[in-house]
């Protein structure tokens, strides 16, 4: 008999069981992204909002990478252990999976847009999916604080946004508003960006990155990845 992925295990362990575990979203599937309301706790949400403050004290834009051995990271747990969202990423990836990355990412006033792009360096052929995003509201994604842009179905167009779609907005792009609390669960190869905070109040969120872990590839690609989330 077939071994029981161990990630279906953990999500068991959380309490997760039978059907509930099969349950993705559609709009996962076909669109490439899901809005998911209310799943951070107040208290959870002003623990991040610390976190963001005070990372946004040191690095003033943009990215800001928290790594596993920093004190800091404890804070996404509520966001990488939440049973809901490892069902999400589960259905992408239908195999074992392994947080990735912690981000902490401030649109601050002003801050241009993020070029469509990927979460991953280079194209995949659906569904040989390698990375799913978790992006997660801090504050209330507005129309004008920089809410978070998406091209519905383009994770299945098997190519990376060109450096020309830089300043492009595509006719069908979808800018998803939300409350804090709320998290957006994507395909990592969903062509996405922040949009341009035209507020005077920076707009807060952080990203916890998943990454399936039965691709086989080198470190020094993984970390070349993550060296270029700076944008
Ligand atoms: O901050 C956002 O709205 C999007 C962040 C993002 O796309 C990323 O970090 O890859």
């Amino acid at each position: 008999m077939k071994a029981e992925p161990l990630i279906v295990s953990a999500i068991r362990a959380l309490g997760v069981h039978g059907e509930t575990l099969k349950r993705g979203s559609p709009q996962l599937r076909d669109e490439g992204f899901v809005h998911l309301p209310s799943v951070l706790s107040e208290a959870h949400l002003t623990d991040l909002r610390q976190l963001c403050d005070r990372t946004s004290r040191s690095i003033p834009t943009g990215n800001y990478r928290i790594e596993p051995c920093d004190s800091e990271r404890r804070f996404f747990r509520p966001c990488y252990t939440a049973p809901e969202i490892l069902i999400h990423v589960w259905s992408i990836f239908e195999a074992d999976f392994s947080l990735c990355a912690t981000t902490v990412r401030v649109a601050s006033p002003g801050l241009d847009g993020q070029p469509l792009h990927c979460d991953w360096l280079w194209a995949v052929r659906p569904p040989e999916w390698t990375v799913c995003n978790t992006i997660w509201m801090v504050d209330d994604f507005t129309a004008h604080n920089g809410a978070t842009r998406f091209v519905p179905g383009s994770h299945r167009y098997g190519t990376l946004p060109s450096p020309k779609t830089l300043r492009v907005y595509p006719r069908n792009e979808v800018v998803v508003q939300g409350r804090a609390g709320d998290v957006i669960v994507l395909n990592g190869h969903t062509w996405h960006g922040g949009t341009l905070n035209q507020t005077g109040i920076p707009r807060r969120a952080v990203t916890c990155l998943f990454r399936r872990i039965d691709n086989s590839f080198p470190r020094h690609e993984i970390h070349h990845r993550e060296g270029s989330r700076n944008h």
